[in-house]
């Protein structure tokens, strides 16, 4: 199948389309935002959609007239005569006759660190079963019915693995609810670092100060705020981050998309299953999860188990490092953290349920001046001993839409891919930053459920990627003009030189991957294209600005990363392999399960194939997290190979707990690009494209799992569940927990595939 422009779907609606055609759009919005909200709120499903014939079984909408924008007339088949093409499925999302650039961007809200004695109640190894009523909303009216405080499913399977061990030294509690106005913004930086935001002042859930207040039930967020949140810490520092259920106990009060239960995963942390945020480990409202983050090097039950090597470490607060056990060529720094909810993943991202997370180190201590010998000095500062923000910056970029009324929507019907027409940085539209003209590190992470990125400056001159995911290259890589493709949850870190610029100069962040569809990325424009309003897709083009305002109050000390490559962490090194498998993403899928609470079940579209599905791989199944798909051995090396069958489709395929090698793309090793020679935890393809990647299995053991992370594909239904068994106390097979308000039960796995 070709990339398509035939208007059957996937046409965005430029302002400038006629009337009618807006007007119908309108009408088919309504329509579909209807069944979109009788889904979300659970009184219809999916095999109802099919059942009534709105749906095909392979997932595509029908076209209804009235219902999909996409199909006017059966002959509709022709790009609009006014150039228009590309989707939202959604009318343009007014703008309100504000100018883009004219507001700061807020830095993230540091979340505070507590000690572990202020949780109440302390934290167990085991879920705290202490019961408590139950709100009769969450169980059909029932009065009387009790249910667990913590919604992590119970006993020896799910307890902490090594909690003992690495008891939580620190306490990070976060409550996820609907959005209100942040009274209690810490940016952890200076507010000349900050666009001259005074912290103090309050924060309304707004896309920009004269946009609407978003309403409580369309924006759910850590905390209920903006702007999104950052936890920052340390190896060798083991946290509790528990986080509650602050949802309303209402089903349906979620402003038409989005479920209340959660799952929060810590994406790619190393820690056990129990701590992963499993799709199918769901908590419910007036609940809490423990998530126990021990953050431990990678290898450290047999690598450096003395402790001895400085470089595998973290920063002791004093100037001083503070050695840990493992192999130091897992050192991982930048991270992010977001709902995981079984086929509610799209929704509840995409309702701003998304935070990122830095890891420091003694190699990336987040002090640029600290000379040990260990430390890279990467851009950051140098007040603190370790974590200082003042030049290291995170930017969580996501394409959003919103309706006449500037309330954010989402069309859950857009079953290619969501694509919001509106950029925002931070929760931010459009917004300016001012630098100082010195180096910065930008953390760049893509939190959108179906864009792509390629970002570049506005004027082509060079930045420095330093990292890949949450990994430090081996060795940096200069001279870049625009960024690789950015598939979402990517992260790529870069280091931009504004000593180039004089004061008062301007330098613009620009998008240039441009969207026909959400099925994957189409043409990459120039900057000058992109800048010069030559696509249609309104998410193409400038979305952040720089204003440089002069020389930096102190001298730049960070490591000059700008001319040539600088060597930062090479790749540990992988034992043999002993198994390979394959892994087939695909559409037209099947399901051969059919239990009512693990399993995906009706208007399915994608699903993985693989080497013990059957049909040599062509049997692809749709998810069921009921079912163990692999099962690596414990302590040992795997090779995966990642194939992508779907023409133009691209699928950011990301695997869950271990940090990946890509050995090969398409069959060659030289295929590979500087910027991709680390490790990794999302591999995307291009078209038709074939990744191969080596990962070892250790630590730790449990249920994870292997998605899309376009998150409208992952959700129908492209994840599987892999196990990993660590040995006592688990059982193998591991029953699959089974959540509800009155305590989570388990079951058998619905199906065990060989595992060859
Ligand atoms: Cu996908």
């Amino acid at each position: 199948m070709g990339r398509k422009n035939n208007g059957q779907e996937g046409i965005w609606l430029s302002p400038d389309a006629d009337r009618r055609r807006l007007r119908d759009a309108e009408n088919a919005r309504r329509n579909r935002a209807e069944i979109t909200a009788a889904l979300s709120h659970g009184q219809i499903s999916r095999r109802d959609l099919v059942k009534w014939g709105l749906f095909t079984t392979a997932g595509t909408i029908v076209g209804i007239d009235g219902l999909s924008p996409y199909v006017r007339a059966e002959t509709f088949n022709a790009p609009f005569d006014d150039g228009s093409g590309i989707p939202t499925g959604l009318t343009p999302s007014p703008t309100f006759g504000v100018q883009p650039f004219t507001q700061p961007m807020p830095r993230f809200d540091v979340l505070p660190r507590n000690a572990v004695s202020t949780l109440s109640p302390a934290p167990t190894a085991a879920a705290n079963t202490t019961q408590q009523l139950v709100d009769p909303a969450l169980v059909g009216g029932q009065t009387g019915l009790m249910g667990p405080i913590e919604g992590r499913p119970p006993g020896p399977n799910w307890a902490h693995q090594g909690f003992a061990q690495f008891p939580p030294q620190v306490a990070i509690e976060v409550t996820t609810k609907p959005v209100t106005t942040n009274t209690t913004y810490n940016p952890g930086v200076t507010s000349d670092l900050n666009s001259g935001i005074n912290p103090a002042t309050p924060i309304p859930p707004k896309f920009h100060p004269s946009f609407p207040t978003q309403n409580a039930n369309r924006v759910w967020t850590f905390n209920g705020t903006f702007p999104p949140k950052l936890m920052q810490v340390r190896y060798g520092e083991p946290v509790l981050f528990r986080h509650h259920n602050g949802l309303t106990t209402d089903i349906t009060n979620n402003g038409g998309f989005g479920r209340f239960t959660l799952s929060t995963h810590e994406h790619n942390a190393h820690h056990g299953a129990e701590n992963d945020g499993f799709t199918g480990a769901y908590f419910w409202p007036n609940e809490f999860y423990d998530y126990h983050h021990p953050w431990v090097l990678a290898g450290f039950r047999s690598i450096n188990t003395g402790a001895t090597d400085p470089r595998a470490g973290a920063p002791d607060g004093r100037g001083g490092i503070n050695k840990v056990p493992g192999d130091w060529h897992e050192t991982m720094s930048t991270h992010w953290f977001h709902d995981h909810m079984f086929t509610f993943t799209d929704q509840n991202v995409y309702k701003c349920n998304a935070g990122m997370n830095n890891i420091y180190s003694s190699l990336d201590r987040g002090n640029e001046g600290l000379n040990d010998g260990v430390n890279l000095r990467l851009p950051s500062g140098t007040a603190k001993d370790y974590g200082n923000l003042d030049f290291d910056v995170n930017l969580m970029l996501a394409d959003k839409a919103w309706d006449a009324n500037g309330q954010m929507t989402m069309d859950t019907f857009a079953f290619d891919g969501f694509l919001g027409d509106q950029m925002t940085v931070n929760f931010a539209w459009k917004p300016f930053m001012n630098v100082y003209a010195r180096r910065y590190r930008f953390r760049i992470l893509n939190a959108s459920v179906s864009r792509f990125f390629v970002v570049a400056l506005s004027d082509s001159s060079n930045f420095t990627q330093i990292a890949n995911d949450g990994n430090l290259l081996p060795l940096t890589v200069p001279g870049l003009t625009q960024t690789d493709q950015l598939g979402i949850a990517e992260r790529y870190d870069i280091v931009i030189d504004f000593s180039r610029y004089s004061p008062g100069k301007t330098v613009d962040l620009v998008n240039l991957q441009e969207h026909q569809d959400g099925r994957g990325p189409g043409q990459i424009l120039s900057v000058a294209a992109a800048l010069g309003g030559r696509s249609s897709d309104p998410a193409v083009g400038a979305f952040m600005r720089f204003n440089i305002i002069g020389p930096p109050p102190q001298q730049d000390q960070s490591v000059n990363v700008d001319t040539v490559p600088v060597a930062l962490i090479p790749n540990p090194t992988l034992p043999a392999v002993v198994r390979r498998r394959t892994f087939v993403f695909a559409d037209n899928s099947d399901q051969n399960q059919n239990d009512p609470i693990t399993t995906y079940t009706g208007g399915g579209r994608w699903g993985i194939g693989a080497n013990n599905t059957g049909g040599d791989g062509a049997d692809h199944l749709e998810a069921d997290f009921g079912r163990i798909s692999s099962q690596p051995g414990f302590g040992t090396c795997e090779e995966w190979t990642l194939i992508n069958d779907g023409g133009d489709w691209d699928h950011p395929i990301h695997i869950h707990f271990e940090e990946g090698q890509i050995q090969s793309r398409n069959g060659s090793a030289g295929n590979v690009p500087a910027w991709e020679k680390g490790r990794k935890d999302v591999y995307r393809w291009r078209a038709d494209g074939t990744v191969v990647i080596r990962m070892q299995f250790r630590d730790w053991g449990g249920m994870f799992m292997e998605h899309c992370h376009n998150t409208m594909h992952e959700d129908n239904a492209m994840l599987l569940r892999w196990d990993l068994d660590s040995g006592t106390p688990f059982l193998s097979p591991l029953p699959t927990p089974i959540s509800k308000p009155t305590g989570v039960t388990f079951q058998a796995p619905d199906e065990i595939l060989p595992n060859p």
